[in-house]
């Protein structure tokens, strides 16, 4: 049985990358960042008691901030395989706290790479890297495309991304890094542009909402479902030689395009109900991301299946489940 370390393990990638792993036979192993309200709504599908006998998850207090508890806890557990999950993930927010998103994503990754080191386990490592840190480079972007990261998130993830690369080639570790464009599903934080639509389209049909203030509308993403993106994670430790992968659907879609078909859906014009607050803008923004996919569909075989208007109806049906009023 394979044992599976995770970080980030609360978050949408990771606990869904959870349960396909546990659905796969795997016992997983996640750390969960300590704190005073319940973080681990996400696992409640997963969730056993570790007391009982054929227990196969386990879930240690810990945080990619400290790095001698990552070292006793790969010691103890001995991982076949990690999956660097973790992150302050929103990059607005990383513009209000550079400094702590920096200790988490960049930081973080190096402290996991030398407790990996130190321990001397072999072990494989995925790192889940961003499409972020393209910044403006032209799309669509590919495994060859320049970065230039435009936050303090994406040269954080950057730092990571390098210090992997410089980790698999001076100490021969097994580390792979999926360039990861935007993934969304129904477990999205509330914060991100889709799921904050798809919320509010859920709260206004329930009469709980009457205005969505969002910032930049032209800003283009490439929107993925996010358990086909774990899909491809695995995968891509299923290969004899690390590597750096792309994973996106290869399609862009603004964000006046998701309002679009979020609100057109159910019948609603948006233009009714959105207003825009410049608190969102970025000081600096990415402007249009778009992945060139096909590396992963030769190499993994892996293609998005979901496309944007079936993602969109997803979150939008399974938000108007959550919050009634249908
Ligand atoms: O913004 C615009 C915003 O916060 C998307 C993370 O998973 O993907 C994600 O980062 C776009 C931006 O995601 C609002 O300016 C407009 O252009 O949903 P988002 P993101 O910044 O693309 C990458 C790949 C990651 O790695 C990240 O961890 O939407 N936008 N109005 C807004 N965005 C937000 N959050 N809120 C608004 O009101």
């Amino acid at each position: 049985m394979k044992k599976i370390f995770i970080t980030g393990i609360t978050g949408q990638c990771g606990s869904y990358l959870a349960e396909q792993l546990l659905a796969n036979g795997a016992e997983v192993h996640g750390i969960i960042r300590a704190s005073s309200s319940f973080n681990d709504e996400r696992l409640k599908n997963i969730y056993v008691d570790p007391h009982i006998l054929d227990a196969k998850f386990f879930t240690y207090y810990g945080d990619m901030t400290t790095g001698g508890q990552l070292s006793d806890l790969l010691n103890e557990i001995k991982p076949d395989a990690i999956y660097n999950m973790a992150a302050q993930s929103h990059v607005r927010r990383s513009f209000d706290m550079p400094e702590y998103t920096g200790e988490v994503v960049a930081l973080g990754t190096v402290r996991l790479l030398e407790a990996v080191r130190k321990a001397k386990i072999k072990t494989k490592i995925y790192q889940s890297s961003s499409s972020e840190m393209y910044g403006n480079a032209p799309a669509p972007q590919n495994e060859e495309t320049p970065f230039y990261p435009r936050s303090p998130y994406a040269v954080a993830k950057y730092y990571a991304h390098r210090i992997c690369d410089i980790y698999r080639e001076g100490y021969g570790m097994f580390i792979s890094c999926g360039i990861m464009f935007n993934t969304e599903s129904p477990r999205r934080m509330p914060t991100m542009v889709t799921r904050k639509i798809t919320l509010a389209v859920a709260n206004i049909l329930a009469g709980k909402q009457n205005k969505l203030y969002l910032g930049n509308l032209d800003a283009k993403r490439d929107w993925s479902f996010c358990p086909e993106a774990t899909m491809a994670m695995q995968l891509m430790l299923e290969q004899d030689k690390p590597m750096d992968i792309v994973i996106g659907t290869g399609e862009t879609h603004s964000v006046r395009e998701f309002l679009d078909e979020a609100f057109g859906y159910v019948n609603l014009d948006w233009h009714d109900y959105v207003e825009i607050d410049p608190t969102y803008y970025r000081p600096t923004e990415v402007d249009v991301l778009c992945a060139d996919p096909s590396k992963a569909k030769k190499v993994l075989g892996w293609e998005a299946k979901v496309k944007f208007k079936e993602l969109v109806r997803i979150m939008v049906d399974a938000d108007r489940k959550l919050i009634g009023g249908e």
